[in-house]
Parts: C-alpha cells; structure tokens; sequence
C-alpha cells in the first residue's frame, strides 16, 4: 500500500493503482472517454488529466502509477481548464447532429459537454465529411462521429482477436477504419457489434430493420410473426429504467403484442428444438466415429470467426441451424400448413441481442424452399425503440404469455442466453436419452460460470465426456490453437462469439465497459432464475417438441429436419 493525498484528502491504496483508481477511491468521479479498465488504458483523449506535486506538465490519471507521498489535485483552475479545452477540442471537428443521432441522451461525449457546461466552442476544427459506411448487412459505421478513443480498436483486437479495425494515419488525418478503407463489409469483420457496444458516441451502430418491420407490419397480405431471443427478457428492462438483470419476458410478450404483431413465439422452442437435433449429432458422431470434437454453430459471430480466422475447423461444426432460424423455418412450413397461411405471406421477426444475427438470415445456405427462414433482426435497442416510439408504457404492462405451440419451452432453451447454456442444456438431454432413466441432479454447475474458456469431464453411460466452454472469439482462438497443436483434445465444445454469450451481445443495452463484468453477472444471474422458475427444464420434456417430431418432422436428424433444420458452413 501507498499513502496518497487527493484535494486534501489522505488515504492509503494499493500500490498498483494508478491515480484515477486512487480518485474514484476518495469518492471523486474523474472525467474519462477514452478509458476502459485493462482493455484500452491509452491516456489519449486527455480528459483526465490531474494536477501531481512535483510533476511539469499535468499528467493523464488513467495511465500514471501512484506512488507513496504523492499530492494530487483534481480541482484547480489550470485542471479545469486544460480538460476543457481538450473537450472543446474533441468537440470541434465532430458532428455535433445530435438531435438526429442514435445516441442522442445516451453519449458519453453529449454527457460531458453537459457536465463541462460547454455552451459554446471556442475552436473550429476541419469538419471533414467522411462517407459513411453502411455496406455491412449488420453494422453501420459514421466516422464523423468518431472521437479516436480507440474503445473498438481495443474490442476488435484485444478482445475478440478479430482486426477488422484500427488507426489509419496519423495526426489530423487519423480515422478508425478497416485496413486500406475498405468497408467493414469487405473488411474481416464478423458482425458480433462489440464494437458498437464499447463507442462512447454514435460512432457504430446496427444496421436497422426497424423500417422494413414498421413496412410489413402495415401490409395487410402479410402475417407477421415475431420471435424472442432467451437474452432479450433479461436486458430489455434496462431501456426503460429497470434494474440490470430484471426479468421481463412477460411485460416483452404483452409490448410486442401492442405493437401489432399478429403472433408472438418464443426463440426458446427453437432452443429446445436445436438441442433434440444437436444432441442427436454428438450421440451420433460419439458412436459412429464422426468428426469430433463437435462445436455448436448457434452463434453466427462465432461461425464468422470460424470460417474466416479458423476454416479448419468447419468440419467440426454441428450441422444445426441457430435456434431462430430452426423455428422461423417452421413457422414458415408446420405453423403456416397449420393456419392455411401462404408462405410467402409469412414475415419472421426476430428479436435478438446479436447484429449478427442480421447478416446470418441473409446467408443463402440457410434458406429453404426459396425463402429466407427470418425475414429481419430486430436488436433488443432496436425493439426498445419501438416501444418507446409507439408510447407503450412498459413497466407497467401487464404479463402476457408467448402464443402456442411455438411457444412453450424449457429452462433448458432459456440458459442458452449465457455462456455454458447450451452445453448445459445438451448435457440434461444427452444423458437422459443415452443413459435412460432420469438425471439426480439437472444443474450442470461445473460447466457454467464466466470465465472465458473453462474445461469439464462429464460422465455419460460410463463415457468420460472432455467439454470445453468459451465465450469471445479471442478466447475461442486460444482454444483452438491448443487443439491444433495437439495439446487439447474434447469431444464437445460450446463456443459464443460474445465475451459473456448472448447476454451481452453486440445488440444488447449499452453500458460502460468497465461495468460490464457486473452487468454480465447480473443478466446471467437472471438467465439461471429463469431457468429455474419454469416447470420444465429439460428440452426433450417439452410437449410441444414432441408433438411436432409426432406431427411433423418424424424423428431427430430426420429427413424434414435435414431440410429445414440444419445447414452446411464453408471453409
Ligand atoms: Fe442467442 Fe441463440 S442463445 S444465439 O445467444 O442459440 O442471439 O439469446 O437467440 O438463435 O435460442 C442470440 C440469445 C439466441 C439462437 C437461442
């Protein structure tokens, strides 16, 4: 420990603090933009400069140490005017258009200015107008509102390993882009939208689908159905003030519903569907001798990843479509058949915390019969704007329950929300089929938690089952390199593309990135009280599940799900 003073203040903190950390210690609330603890601790936008007894010029607290004896003022004249400038600084080449930006009441830098009580800007920086990029099918990119803070640099390439993205030029030319200012769409980028959630302003953002729902909401030929992602219900509170890890699926349902949705069904059967069709192909594989380790596929950013950075792997892909696709696949075939509805007049909504998700709808190897299985994304912020537009008074609304069949689940479906979810879902199928008679204990504790990669040894049926978990594609490549140098080996991998899994996806409700360890904690802290609260919890229970395999598909790995339910990736 070290004894520092702040304005006056001592105290003693750990000697590896640097000053910032020392400050918001003593209760002072240091302004930042470009900080984010352990990912992007650059000291470049200048913002949190302090004054240090014995130190010229004033030093950037996020990045300068503490030591013993050391006076700091946060306070004086020469600090608040030096942290202004740099904002006015900040402010005056950007397009301050705030009214009409996405991030309007929700930025960072609008933030500042109104905590500097800036009113006016005493520079005139060169606004330069740069095109904005919008060729990706999930992500839009607006370099005029970008403040270099290099957040999405670190998310891009610390975080998630994917170098779609970084600093071009220098000084007054210097942007954030994809290498040779190519689009991001041309660029390695893997859609997971960590990016967007780590920009302090209005620098990133989905692509959006809300127009094209509004369109088809209003077409009277069109039977728009819309379906919930697991994550949705434990993040789309957030938008309307409610604490972080509100469960809100009922209250979702019920907003849906007012929007005009003429049916709401829930992701989660798709869940339970995928788990009947994926635990079939690791029995399968496991007995066949087919390629193994397996690796879910549920998560398109994660199979970006795999087919740009990690082609030797395809193979080693489940065969199942995403959960979402599995179910608008059959809302577009059983439920249409059902209701005597056109196919074509079918239009599939889903509601998902992934801007991948918009690009996996689009891919060609996932249609069937012609036709796209969803037709638009909508991301949980997406979703709550509509809400919000449309006056829906959401926290007091009352609970509605999702429209039947394709909407009864299982806890089973609701965990794939979290990292672990779906292993853990696998798992409770998996070894009641094989093994035959009922699990002692559903919970799989060993293989939840939020670490990003984490080993289990499962026994099923006497068979030692090695599993592995991971959430990020940066850790998904530290796995993967071990397995292909032969230093690890598995017979089931689950593996989300998000640092957390879906919770935390790239759609999802946008904090601070130094609070998004408590936020992760807190969504997967709801996931598993979902789980919990439901009467059924294991996939292959769910009665809706088995009268469509009876109705419909015949039986797992069938012909109709060859057809509608699985799909092939490239390498
Ligand atoms: Fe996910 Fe999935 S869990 S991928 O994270 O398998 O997006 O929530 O909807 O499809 O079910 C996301 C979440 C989601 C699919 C399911």
């Amino acid at each position: 420990k070290v004894t520092v003073t702040i304005d006056g203040i001592t105290l003693e903190v750990p000697s590896n603090y640097t000053v910032l950390q020392a400050c918001r210690e003593a209760g002072i609330d240091i302004p930042t933009l470009c900080y984010a603890e352990v990912i992007n601790e650059i000291g470049s936008c200048r913002l949190c400069v302090v004054e240090v007894d014995g130190v010229r010029n004033l030093p950037a607290s996020c990045i300068y140490p503490v030591q013993n004896g050391m006076n700091i003022r946060t306070n004086t004249p020469r600090v608040r005017e030096a942290r202004r400038v740099n904002l006015e600084l900040i402010l005056s080449n950007h397009d301050r258009s705030c009214l009409t930006c996405i991030r309007n009441t929700k930025c960072e830098l609008q933030d500042l200015a109104e905590r500097f009580g800036i009113t006016d800007i005493e520079f005139q920086g060169e606004n330069v107008n740069y095109p904005l990029d919008d060729a990706s099918p999930a992500i839009v990119r607006n370099p005029n509102k970008c403040v270099l803070c290099r957040r999405c640099i670190a998310e891009c390439q610390e975080v998630q390993n994917v170098f779609a993205i970084g600093a071009v030029n220098r000084g007054f030319d210097t942007l954030v882009s994809a290498p040779f200012y190519v689009s991001l769409n041309d660029s390695p980028c893997i859609s997971c939208g960590q990016c967007i959630t780590a920009c302090p302003t209005g620098a990133l953002y989905e692509k959006d689908h809300i127009q094209r729902v509004y369109r088809a909401l209003a077409d009277k030929r069109k039977h728009v159905v819309v379906q919930t992602a697991p994550a949705v219900r434990v993040a789309l509170g957030e938008e309307f003030g409610m604490p972080v890890g509100s469960i809100v699926t009922g209250k979702m349902v019920a907003a849906l519903r007012r929007l005009g949705f003429e049916v709401v069904f829930d992701t989660d059967f798709g869940a339970d569907l995928t788990i009947m069709e994926e635990g079939s192909e690791l029995i399968e594989r496991l007995k066949y001798g087919g390629k193994l380790p397996m690796i879910t596929s549920c998560s398109p950013g994660w199979i970006n990843f795999c087919e740009k950075y990690y082609p030797d792997f395809v193979e080693n892909l489940s065969t199942c479509k995403s959960p979402h696709m599995m179910l608008g696949a059959l809302i577009k075939t059983y439920y249409a058949e059902k209701m005597g509805w056109n196919p074509e007049d079918v239009y599939v909504v889903s509601v998902m915390p992934c801007t991948a998700k918009k690009v996996e709808i689009e891919r060609p190897e996932n249609m069937h019969d012609g036709l796209q299985d969803v037709d638009a994304v909508l991301t949980t912020r997406e979703l709550a704007r509509m809400i919000k537009e449309a006056g829906i008074d959401f926290v007091n609304l009352p609970d509605e329950e999702f429209d039947q069949p394709l909407g009864m689940s299982t806890g089973a479906a609701v965990i794939f929300g979290a990292t672990g979810g779906v292993m853990e879902a696998a798992l409770r199928t998996v070894s009641e089929i094989v093994e035959g008679k009922p699990l002692d204990k559903i919970d799989f504790e060993e293989v939840r938690g939020l670490d990003g990669v984490r080993e289990a040894t499962v026994t099923v049926d006497g068979l030692d089952l090695k599993l592995a978990i991971v959430n990020g594609t940066g850790n998904a490549k530290k796995l993967l390199d071990k397995i292909r140098s032969g230093e690890a080996e598995y017979h089931f991998i689950e593996i989300m593309g998000c640092p957390g899994g879906c919770i935390t996806g790239g759609g999802q409700p946008i904090h601070h990135p130094n609070e998004m360890a408590e936020v992760r904690k807190l969504r997967a802290a709801a996931i598993y009280q979902a789980d919990k609260n439901l009467p059924l919890r294991k996939s292959h229970e769910n009665p809706a599940i088995k009268q469509i395999y009876e109705e419909y598909l015949g039986h797992p790995l069938g012909e109709k799900s060859h057809h509608l339910l699985h799909t092939h990736y490239s390498s």
